[in-house]
């Protein structure tokens, strides 16, 4: 894997391109994390009939059947994605609807051959979210032609608005503001930043860059002296965090805006093996709210964390239900976020589920 470095002078304003430097360890997968080779199309796997848990059967009242979800997900990438699908899985589970849930292994062409499947057998509804937001246009017309209503959920996809019934997500321009409104705050506007971006061409990497510059603009003492991909994986973030240490503006970074939390927390082990401090020489915002940042919170490792829900199996589940019951629903659903410092860290910790 190749990544950019974009450096700019801490006196100049804008961002220029002073080095390219090509890594080539950022293939690993995220420790910890299960490492399923997916077939074309992803790996698929059933929930929601034939278990042993006796929950209700939810009928669609066209068919009179149970309906059937086709549910495309990006894959395993991260904290946050482990936990967005225990919620659609235990949800559809819990109400009796039939998953038929494929993981694209972080690839989208695996994402558009489950979709492709999906049609083929003729589900009743199909949701997923979309890896990047291009690239979508033909397979939801082969939906949309085959009359399956399709809900996009976490990630937007860029497609005309009737080729989907709503899409259910946070806000991830608002995401990246209210970091960079929280880093203005805590660093009087002054900051050397090192910016670690999500998979490149995802609606999160492009919003939350955008929000954070947004809030940038007007603070012309806060710049941005280095922009590196992540992919969202902990040990990328790792990696990365290393490279812009030994970089060119390595010993000029005063502040770190990850993406996500798996970054965050790999660069604060890049950071801790460079011989500074996490939380004081390097002042750390992230995006996400899994339970390990609040544990980095907690430790004082990690300053800020913008919550992003991933809790959206109810919510999807809910537009199911409407959806085939003949109900339009609106083409937006936004998910209403948290943030925690280290105190709301401390508090939200002992219930906090993933
Ligand atoms: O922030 C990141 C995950 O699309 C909101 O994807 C999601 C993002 C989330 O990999 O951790």
């Amino acid at each position: 894997m190749k990544v950019r470095f974009v450096c700019s002078g801490a006196a100049s304003l804008g961002i220029a391109l002073a080095a390219l430097i090509a890594l080539t360890a950022c293939g690993s997968s995220d420790k910890g994390t299960s490492s399923n080779t997916p077939l074309a199309g992803g790996t698929a796997s059933t929930t929601g009939s034939g278990s042993s848990s006796k929950a209700a059967v939810d009928i669609n009242p066209k068919t009179g059947k149970q309906i059937v979800m086709g549910f495309s997900q990006v894959g395993q990438e991260s904290g946050w994605r482990a936990a967005n699908t225990d919620s659609i899985k235990s949800e559809a589970e819990k109400r009796g609807i039939k998953l038929e849930f494929s993981d694209a292994g972080e690839k989208e062409q695996n994402q558009i051959a489950a979709i492709k499947t999906f049609i083929a057998e003729g589900v009743d509804i199909i949701a997923f979210s979309p890896k990047e937001t291009t690239g979508w246009l033909q397979v939801l017309q082969e939906a949309k032609k085959a009359g399956i209503p399709v809900i996009e959920s976490d990630r937007r996809a860029d497609v005309p608005d009737d080729l989907y019934e709503t899409f259910i997500g946070s806000d991830f321009v608002a995401e990246g503001r209210r970091a960079a409104e929280w880093l203005a705050t805590k660093t009087g506007g002054k900051a050397v930043i090192a910016e670690l971006t999500g998979s490149v061409g995802s609606a999160p990497a492009n919003d939350r860059a955008n929000g954070f510059r947004d809030v940038l603009q007007k603070n012309p003492n806060m710049k941005i002296a280095v922009s590196l991909t992540g992919d969202f994986h902990r040990t990328n973030g790792k990696e990365v965090m290393e490279a812009i240490l030994k970089g060119p503006t390595g010993s000029q970074i005063t502040a770190l805006f990850a993406h996500n939390d798996d970054m965050a927390i790999g660069a604060i082990q890049a950071i801790k093996e460079a011989g500074k401090k996490p939380g004081k020489d390097i002042i750390i915002v992230s995006i996400d709210g899994i339970k390990d940042a609040l544990q980095a919170l907690k430790d004082g490792e990690l300053n800020y964390c913008v919550e992003c829900n991933p809790l959206l199996g109810p919510r999807i589940m809910d537009a199911a239900d409407a959806v085939l019951a003949g109900k339009s629903l609106p083409k937006r659903t936004v998910v209403e976020d948290l943030a925690f410092d280290q105190a709301g860290a401390i508090k939200a910790l002992p219930d906090r589920k993933y």
